[in-house]
């Protein structure tokens, strides 16, 4: 299996089911599976499992005690079973269409890590109002000061990211705050990364589980990130424009078409 795409997910009955049927269209011709890491207290783990009855791709792993975003993360990472993982929202503000060329980045390029932005040429932030753009402006910011193994990546601190599964086979992933991804920026081991332009959308069902705790976490995230990290010298990070990204995804499809003959 190519991909595993852990989706953590709390109260998103309304999404998920276009995220399947978009993911399934993303990633059409390859072998992934989705695994949703499951808090909710509604009926979405019964809309999962309606999914998975359809479609042998969707696993889900529903935990009577949730215990938070981030351990369901490291959870989906314990389940995984593909080369590469990635993490994605379940809200749909990470267009799932994202999921093709970031693992044709990473095959096309060799690259460890895709790390979609916003804020390269190509990417945009519109579905955040601005004070939501100030606050994740500014946890952006802090991170970068304080974590060398950030500064080099522009969108450090969004949920949406792709790695080779053995990245972390041995990284100290600690299950606090909501940003998994600087935690596995900082911990596991690679040697490039690559960053490709996306559009982030706005949240059109379901609500938002941001709180002021959320921010609190992230701070003392950072802070033990400072001493815990690993050096990562001599990182390449490549930073793709749309035509390159394009390039490999022509080069992904035309490998599996002639594996397929
Ligand atoms: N398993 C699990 N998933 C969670 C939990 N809290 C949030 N999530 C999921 O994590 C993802 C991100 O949560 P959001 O509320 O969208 O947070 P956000 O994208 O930072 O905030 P918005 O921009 O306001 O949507 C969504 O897929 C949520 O369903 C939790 O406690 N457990
Ligand atoms: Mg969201």
């Amino acid at each position: 299996m190519i991909l595993s795409v852990v989706v953590p997910t709390f109260n998103e009955s309304e999404n998920v089911g276009d995220l399947v049927e978009r993911i399934d269209r993303a990633l059409s011709g390859l072998r992934y599976e989705i695994i949703f890491v499951d808090d909710s207290n509604d009926d979405t783990p019964d809309v999962i499992e309606k999914l998975a009855e359809n479609n042998p791709a969707v696993r889900l792993y529903h935990r009577e005690k949730g215990t938070g975003l981030a351990t369901a993360v490291i959870d989906g990472f314990d389940l995984a079973k593909g080369r590469y993982i990635a993490v994605m929202d379940a809200d749909l503000q990470h267009p799932p269409e994202i999921l093709r060329p970031m693992l044709a980045a990473c095959l096309c390029r060799k690259c460890d890590c895709c790390i979609p932005s916003r804020f390269i040429p190509g990417g945009s932030d519109g579905g955040l109002n601005p004070y939501r753009k100030l606050v994740s402006g500014t946890a952006r910011y802090i991170g970068k000061i304080a974590l060398s193994s950030i500064r080099r990546v522009s969108d450090p601190t969004s949920g949406l990211f792709m790695f080779r599964r053995e990245c972390i086979s041995e990284a100290d992933l600690r299950p606090i705050g909501w940003k998994i991804m600087i935690e596995v920026l900082a911990m596991a081991d690679y040697d490039s990364i690559c960053e490709i332009p996306y559009v982030f959308c706005e949240r059109e069902h379901g609500e938002s589980k941001l709180s002021a705790k959320v921010t609190k976490e992230y701070l003392l995230q950072v802070a033990g990130l400072m001493f815990r990290q690993k050096k990562h010298p001599g990182v390449r990070v490549e930073r793709l424009g749309e035509k390159a990204v394009a390039k490999c995804v022509r080069k992904l499809d035309s490998i599996r078409t002639s594996s397929q003959r």
